[in-house]
């Protein structure tokens, strides 16, 4: 897995999909793909799709399994993750802390220093969805300053807010290109051309 790099004029970016099992990340990478909604089984192992968008970035988006004893090979993972997408169950009000306390360890891989991620309250048109703003709130405890994240709401079922989710992505992928392009200039460390944006 490399990092973003240039395929023809277009870059490619690799985000990194992550959160316990069962919040809905295999559910949202089929709705990103248009693909249609089937019962999903827990994901062993991972899967991965290239995303055309908009943008200048095309995304390839790895859907990580979330098992409790899956969890430990997430760092084999992040070596060249360009953004990381953490996703949370807002019905799923028991598990947060753990989910938040997963977020914080993969944070502290050395891989992710200066990685920009997007935390996306999944499941959000369920009634009894935890509201953005408590989410946030519980988020808050923990320290994330000095790191370029965003949080935004969404449902996977539905589709509702995934638009708005990846515009932030775009924006957060673009935070990321200016760090490497100030780190370079800098002199402070050296990444091959090629894999640069
Ligand atoms: N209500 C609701 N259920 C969802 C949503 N996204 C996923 N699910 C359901 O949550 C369960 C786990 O989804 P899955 O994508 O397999 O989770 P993963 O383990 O994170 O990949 C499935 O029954 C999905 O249908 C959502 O936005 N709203
Ligand atoms: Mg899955």
């Amino acid at each position: 897995m490399g990092s973003v790099n240039f395929r023809g004029h277009k870059a490619e970016a690799q985000v990194m999909m992550m959160g316990l099992d069962s919040a809905g990340k295999t559910t949202l990478l089929y709705k990103l793909k248009g693909y249609q909604l089937v019962e999903t089984l827990p994901t062993i192992g991972f899967n991965v799709e290239p995303l055309e968008t908009p943008g200048r970035v095309s995304l390839i988006l790895w859907d990580v399994g979330g098992q409790a004893r899956l969890r430990a090979s997430w760092k084999d993972y992040l070596e060249g993750t360009d953004a990381l997408v953490y996703v949370l169950d807002s019905t799923d009000e028991a598990r947060l802390p753990e989910a938040v306390d997963e977020l914080v360890e993969v944070l502290k891989d050395p891989n992710m220093a200066g990685v920009p991620f997007l935390v996306l309250a999944n499941k959000q048109e369920a009634p009894e969805a935890l509201p953005l703003l408590e989410i946030r709130k519980r988020l808050g405890r923990e320290c994330f300053q000095d790191r370029c994240w965003d949080l935004r709401a969404c449902s996977a079922l539905t589709g509702q807010g995934l638009p708005e989710a990846l515009r932030s992505l775009q924006t957060l992928l673009k935070s990321r290109r200016r760090l490497c392009l100030a780190f370079r200039a800098s002199g402070a460390g050296h990444r091959d051309s090629k894999n640069s944006w």
